[in-house]
């Protein structure tokens, strides 16, 4: 195995990767817990990532934090274990800062990320780093469904099998939007986790309210080594299939309008119709998210399940004259269907709100056959 390039850094970073399936509420969780760092006195850099370019979450994260000057890097066109090299390199441009703390977020349709990620991290960068407990985030609706299988599903067993591949590799599991759930039923949930993952901690957070925040950031922040659970087994093949049965669409796009328009109106419309088209197609959503950068600003729109509404975020402005729209859409669906869709919904809100959308890129695929570079066991990182 080729030996990956050398780093210089004076003292040890510490690296907080949390991964966890799609919309779990990784970006919002990471933006909050750099944001309570850095009132701590700590230096924070955040390197996200994704199957492709043009991601939401890096322009969305810098908005999260624009007051706080926090360095923020991508790894796009494949997941960290897979572009392992490109983490590398994205990692080198943030410690340039000098940060004390280096947060990560691996693609939420992403596992094996101790084996793959952490262990060749330790053993190649044994003086760069030290590696925080790994946390993995879930979304409670999503526990029912893929884990529990109390609710029905629109995907298949095995994106179920990636997502408990997900928990099997944590050392934190997360339980996220507690907000959403009442406190018998949180108990329970946190009941079923321990349950199956007896020896993990649990904890419980709204990363959008700040419950529990504070309980996770210390145990991040405690000294205590992490990130060493590899998974005693997985099947890349079903691993393969959990990601392939998922449409994957990253579009720029170029909006541009005589008048004002309302941007909370135009994203909230292209989410609404998106699922509306969507539920047509019984099309499991993962991640629906719009990032709509207009006059410095960026605003975001999410939508997260197909039942549910879309949710804006909190920096909406009152009006907007133009900008870009990125459109990340991973969807349980053929490509092919899913860009049909997506210029469908794109030329209807284009007619209904009176602005012009070009679409300046647009990448639309299953995600290819994860083949990691640097595949380390367990003794291999001591
Ligand atoms: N109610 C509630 N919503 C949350 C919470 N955390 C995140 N969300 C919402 O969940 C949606 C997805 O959040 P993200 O932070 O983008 O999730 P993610 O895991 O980074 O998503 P991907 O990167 O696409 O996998 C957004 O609408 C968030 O506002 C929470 O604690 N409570
Ligand atoms: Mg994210």
């Amino acid at each position: 195995m080729k030996t990956p390039k050398t780093l210089d850094v004076r003292k040890p970073v510490k690296l907080i990767f949390a991964g966890g399936f799609l919309g779990s509420g990784k970006t919002t969780a990471l933006a909050a817990l750099a944001r309570d760092i850095i009132h701590g006195g700590m230096r924070v850099g955040i390197v996200t990532n994704d199957q492709s370019g043009n991601l939401a979450d890096t322009v969305i994260v810098r908005q999260m934090l624009s007051e706080l000057d926090v360095p923020v890097e991508e790894v796009v066109e494949g997941c960290f274990c897979c572009r392992f090299d490109d983490l590398i390199l994205q990692v080198e441009k943030i410690l340039a800062y000098e940060p004390d703390i280096l947060l990560g977020e691996p693609v939420g349709s992403c596992t094996d990320f101790v084996a793959a990620v952490a262990h060749p991290l330790k053993i190649h960068y044994r003086d760069a780093f030290t590696f925080a407990p790994f946390s993995t985030l879930v979304d409670p609706d999503r526990v029912r469904e893929l884990l529990l299988k109390e609710t029905g599903t629109h995907f298949p067993e095995e994106v179920s099998y990636l997502f408990r591949k997900q928990l099997e590799e944590a050392d934190f599991i997360v339980l996220n939007k507690s907000d959403l759930i009442e406190p018998k039923e949180r108990g329970r949930l946190e009941r079923e986790l321990r349950k199956r993952h007896p020896g993990k901690e649990i904890f419980v957070t709204s990363a959008l309210r700040g419950d529990g925040m504070l309980d996770w950031r210390k145990a991040l922040l405690s000294g205590r080594p992490g990130a060493d659970t590899v998974l005693r087994q997985i099947d890349y093949d079903r691993y393969a299939r959990a990601e392939a049965v998922l449409g994957w669409l990253n579009a720029a796009v170029k909006v541009r309008s005589e008048t004002a328009f309302d941007p909370g109106g135009l994203m909230e419309g292209v989410l609404a119709r998106t699922r509306d088209v969507l539920r047509e197609h019984n099309a499991g959503v993962g991640h629906v998210k719009l990032a709509l950068t207009s006059g410095g600003r960026t605003m975001w729109a999410n939508l997260t399940d197909l039942r549910a509404d879309p949710y804006l975020g909190p920096n909406i402005a009152d009006t907007a004259s133009g900008g870009t729209l990125l459109v990340n859409a991973r969807v349980r669906m053929e490509p092919e269907k899913l860009e049909a869709a997506v210029r469908e919904v794109l030329s209807a809100a284009s007619a209904s709100f009176a602005v012009t959308f070009d679409i300046v890129d647009l990448q639309c695929f299953s995600p290819a056959y994860p083949d990691p570079p640097y595949r380390m066991q367990k003794g291999q990182a001591q």
